[in-house]
C-alpha cells in the first residue's frame, strides 16, 4: 500500500473507533478510555487538523482525575461492558478522592498527557484556542505531576514508582517476572477473563500473571488506592519508561509555564532531581543500559527491555550513554536489530533475554507507540538514519499487516486485536512526536 492509502485507512480506523466523547483503543477489546492511548490518539486527531477533537480526547481523560491529582489509567465511559476487570472490580466509589459520577480504575499509566498538550499547543494554528486550552489543562496536569512526586516516591529517590504492571503500559513484560513472583496470589475470588475472546490466548498474558494483576488491585483497593497501599505494596518498581515519559512531560510543563507566565520553580526542581536520579538509580554501568529499579528488593532488574531507550526520548542520557545503548543493543543483531531470525525493528525485549517471546504481548512483539518514541529518542541524539530506519520498518509492518495492536518481529504478522487506535493515530501523527 502507498503512504496516502495507508493514511486513508488510518483515518477510517480513528473514525470507526470514535465514540464521541473519547476514542476507544478498540471498541471490542478495550471499550473504555485508557490514559496513554488518549494521549496518542489526540496526536492522531491533531495530525488530521482536528484540534477540537484532540482537545476533547484530552478533556475526556482529565475528566477522570481524582481530587488528589491522580489521573486514572481507565475511565469507564460506556460501562457496563464485558471488559475485565471492570468498574465492579475496581470500585473507585470506595475512594473518597475519586469522581462521584464516573467510575474509573484506581491506578495510573505512563504520564504522556503534558507533553501531548504541549505538542497540540505548538501546532494548533488558532492561537487563541491553543492558549485557552493550555490554560485550562495546566493546573490539572500540574496537580497530576505533584501527585506523581508526592505519593509515588515513597523511597524519596526523585522518581515515581508504579505499583501495578498496568501502570507501565507494558503489562506482562519480562521486567515484571521477578517482582511479580513476590506477589501472593492465594485465595483470590473466582474470576473470568475476557481478553482472550477476540485474541488467541497465546498472544496474551498468562493466567499466573492475571492472578497477580488481580491480587494487586485487591491490595490497593483495600487501602482505597491511597498512600498506605503504595507503601505496603508487594510490587513497587521505578520504571525507566514511566519516569522518562514523566520527565518528558515535565520538560513540556516547564515550557508551558513559561509560555503562560506561570511560576516554574517547582517544575525546574523536579527536572533537576530526576536527571540526577536517572544516573544514580537507573543507569547500569556494567550493562550499559538504563534498567528499572525494584523498590521492594532494592536492586536493578537485570532485564533489557526497549523501554530503556525512552531515556533518550527524554534527553536523560549523556551522549556516551546513548552511543553505548545504540551500539551494544539497538544496532546489535543479537539484541534488538534484525538478524535473519527477526526482520523488523524494534522488538520490545532483547532477544538475549530468556523471557523473550516474539508473539506474546509485551514480551517481544513490536508496538507502534514504542517505535515512534524510540525513533524520536535516537534522533534527539543525532542518530537520524536509525530513526528513519525505524520509521520505515513501522510503515512496512502496517502496510503488510494493517493497524494491529502488535507485530511479530520475525514475520511482521499482525498480532493482538486489529484496527487498533494508536497504531493508526501514530502513523498519522508520527512527526508530531518529535522531541527535538
Ligand atoms: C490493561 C489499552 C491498553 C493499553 C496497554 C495494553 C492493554 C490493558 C489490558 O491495553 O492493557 O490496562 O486489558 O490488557 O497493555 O498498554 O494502554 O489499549
Amino acid at each position: 500500500m502507498k503512504i496516502d492509502a495507508l493514511q486513508k485507512a488510518a483515518v477510517e480506523v480513528l473514525r470507526r473507533n470514535d465514540r464521541g466523547t473519547f476514542t476507544a483503543p478498540s471498541p471490542r477489546q478495550y471499550p473504555h478510555l485508557w490514559l496513554w492511548d488518549a494521549g496518542f490518539t489526540a496526536i492522531g486527531w491533531a495530525a488530521l487538523g482536528d484540534f477540537e477533537r484532540a482537545y476533547r480526547e484530552i478533556r475526556a481523560a482529565m475528566r477522570g482525575q481524582w481530587r488528589n491529582g491522580m489521573i486514572p489509567h481507565v475511565v469507564f465511559y460506556g460501562w457496563p461492558s464485558a471488559y475485565f476487570p471492570g468498574a465492579d472490580i475496581w470500585r473507585s466509589d470506595l475512594a473518597p478522592e475519586a469522581p462521584k459520577d464516573l467510575p474509573t480504575s484506581g491506578i495510573t499509566q505512563p504520564p504522556v498527557l503534558a507533553f501531548v498538550v504541549w505538542i497540540l499547543f505548538q501546532h494548533d494554528p488558532e492561537r487563541q484556542r491553543a492558549e485557552a486550552f493550555a490554560r485550562e489543562a495546566f493546573p490539572a496536569l500540574q496537580a497530576y505531576h505533584r501527585w506523581l512526586h508526592a505519593t509515588r516516591d515513597p523511597d524519596g529517590i526523585g522518581l515515581s514508582c508504579i505499583v501495578h504492571p498496568w501502570e507501565s503500559g507494558m503489562d506482562n513484560s519480562p521486567l515484571w517476572d521477578l517482582p511479580l513472583s513476590r506477589v501472593p496470589a492465594e485465595g483470590l475470588p473466582p474470576y473470568q477473563r475476557a481478553d482472550a475472546h477476540w485474541v488467541p490466548e497465546e498472544q496474551r498474558p498468562r493466567r499466573s500473571d492475571y492472578d497477580r494483576f488481580l491480587a494487586l488491585i485487591l491490595h490497593l483497593r483495600s487501602h482505597q488506592y491511597g498512600e498506605s497501599g503504595v507503601r505496603s505494596s508487594p510490587f513497587r518498581v521505578y520504571d525507566v519508561l514511566f519516569n522518562a515519559l514523566r520527565h518528558r512531560s515535565e520538560e513540556a510543563l516547564l515550557a508551558m509555564a513559561r509560555a503562560l507566565g506561570e511560576p516554574s520553580g517547582e517544575i525546574e526542581e523536579w527536572l533537576e532531581r530526576s536527571r540526577a536520579a536517572f544516573q544514580t538509580w537507573l543507569w547500569d554501568r556494567e550493562r550499559g543500559f538504563f534498567l528499572d529499579w525494584d523498590g521492594v528488593a532494592g536492586n536493578r532488574i537485570p532485564v533489557i527491555a526497549s523501554g530503556g531507550f525512552l531515556a533518550l526520548y527524554a534527553g536523560l542520557a549523556t551522549s556516551e550513554q546513548a552511543q553505548e545503548m545504540v551500539d551494544r543493543y539497538l544496532r546489535n543483531p543479537a539484541a534488538f536489530a534484525p538478524d535473519g531470525g527477526t526482520r523488523h525493528l524494534v522488538p520490545t525485549v532483547s532477544k538475549m533475554e530468556p523471557g523473550w517471546e516474539p508473539r506474546r504481548y509485551w514480551r517481544g512483539p513490536i508496538w507502534i507507540n514504542l517505535n515512534a518514541l524510540i525513533a524520536h529518542g535516537v534522533a534527539r541524539y543525532g542518530f537520524h538514519e536509525l530513526a528513519q530506519e525505524i520509521h520505515q520498518h513501522t510503515l512496512d509492518l502496517i502496510a503488510r499487516s494493517g493497524f494491529h495492536e502488535y507485530y511479530d518481529p520475525r514475520t511482521g504478522e499482525g498480532l493482538g486485536i486489529g484496527d487498533f487506535t494508536w497504531s493508526a493515530a501514530l502513523l498519522l501523527g508520527w512527526e508530531l512526536l518529535s522531541a527535538q
